[in-house]
């Protein structure tokens, strides 16, 4: 059976939903603990007015029973806090056009100044929209609130078989994390990128990374950067060799690509494997006391040939800055055709914080259903024994 799941919802309707199919039955299910990740994507030093009105919170309405998982569908939603200012603009039963004070409403939320990095301009001659608002309302990034509910759910049925995901910052703008500055111990890295507010495990560029988001604050910009997402304890063999669309890293950088804003995936040394030699670039194998392999690098992410190879897999995502600026670029206006600076409501400065919190989630997607792919079954039980004789 395969994990899937489907969303809806626009930023400023009444919620967000998701469907999520192929929940094997038996597994404990803890809102208190998708609601921790829903709040660790809200934070993040940078962050825009939105976050101080929502108070993120799932909903489970089916699938769910007692606690524990059926088998059937589950259904999540997150409500909208905002939603309470937005009826009339974005309201699904049509509106009063003749009454100036709704016209008053929904015009005021109009938008025809395309912004340049989203999806405003290329959605609207798409769906042939002449209001953005149609467009924004879906592209907007509040979606990946529903996506870490449901990364949540995945995250909690890899972690009955010793599955943990995590993720830290490495760099904002022109600020990167120095290697040789990170405990060696991925628990330690965890610990320190929790306590962050930046998901950044290096006090002293944490400082510098704060520093750069105050300066783009001050002059009306945004900034992107990278994080990575690492999973720990996955048993070797997840994915295949045997066709391209099995391969694991395939399927790592798809779930990846598909945030908004993520504009580059690596796996490993990423980016880099283009400058190591083949002596440098290869995670060499040993034998340990017990016979189980080890390496003594890990240059791979943890994949080769498509599949896990028993080291934590490690997901590099590049964000870029957010297009929407305070100091508004040029662009034009859809409706008379000319030039006119981008819209601006409100936005964040800086999200990469928030969307580690969302890779984590994608990438917990990927592995459970490549996990459930090997080793599934109806029930916890089913999936157990296959585990226990792998
Ligand atoms: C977001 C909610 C949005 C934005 C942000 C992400 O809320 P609003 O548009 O009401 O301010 O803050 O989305 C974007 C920056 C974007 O470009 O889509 C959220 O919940 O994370």
């Amino acid at each position: 059976m395969k994990f899937r799941f489907l969303t809806a919802g626009e930023s400023h309707g009444k919620c967000l939903t998701a469907i999520i199919e192929g929940v094997p039955a038996g597994f404990s299910i803890s809102v208190d603990r998708i609601n921790t990740h829903l709040t660790r994507r809200q934070q993040g030093y940078g962050r825009g007015g939105r976050m101080k009105i929502e108070n993120d919170k799932v909903i489970i309405n089916s699938g769910v029973r007692h606690g524990v998982t059926t088998g059937a569908p589950v259904a999540l939603v997150i409500e909208n806090r905002d939603w309470e200012n937005w009826k009339v603009p974005m309201s699904v039963d049509p509106v009063d056009m003749e009454n100036p004070e709704v016209r008053k409403l929904v015009e005021e939320k109009k938008i025809t100044h395309v912004r340049p990095g989203h999806a405003d301009l290329a959605g609207a001659v798409k769906y042939n929209h002449k209001d953005i608002r149609d467009v924004l309302e879906r592209s907007s990034a509040r979606e990946t609130a529903i996506r870490v509910a449901v990364g949540a759910f995945a995250g909690q049925i890899l972690k009955e078989f010793g599955v943990e995901i995590f993720s830290h910052v490495v760099r904002i703008g022109s600020v990167k994390v120095d290697r040789e500055n990170l405990p060696e111990d991925y628990s330690l890295i965890r610990e320190k990128a929790e306590n962050s507010d930046l998901r950044c495990a290096d006090d002293e560029t944490y400082e510098k990374m704060k520093a750069v988001i105050d300066r783009a604050k001050e002059e009306g910009d945004t900034l992107g950067g990278i994080y990575e997402v690492i999973a720990l304890n996955l048993p070797v063999g997840l994915g295949s060799f045997v066709h391209w669309d099995r391969r694991l890293d395939g399927r790592i950088a798809q779930v990846m690509m598909s945030i908004p804003a993520i504009k580059s995936v690596g796996i490993g040394a990423a980016e880099e494997v283009g400058e190591l030699p083949g002596s440098e670039m290869h995670d060499e194998i040993y034998p340990d006391k017990t016979g189980h392999y080890l390496r003594k690098s890990n240059n791979a992410g943890g994949i080769e040939g498509g599949m896990t190879n028993g080291m934590p897999v490690v997901v590099r995502a590049a964000m870029k800055a957010i297009p929407t600026l305070k100091k508004p670029l040029s662009s034009v206006d859809i409706e008379t055709g000319k030039e006119h600076i981008a819209h601006y409501e409100r936005s964040d400065v800086c999200a990469v914080a928030a969307a580690s919190v969302v890779g984590e989630a994608m990438v917990a997607i990927a592995l459970v259903d490549a996990f459930l792919e090997k080793f599934g079954g109806d029930s916890l039980e089913e999936i157990r024994r296959n585990f226990a004789g792998r």
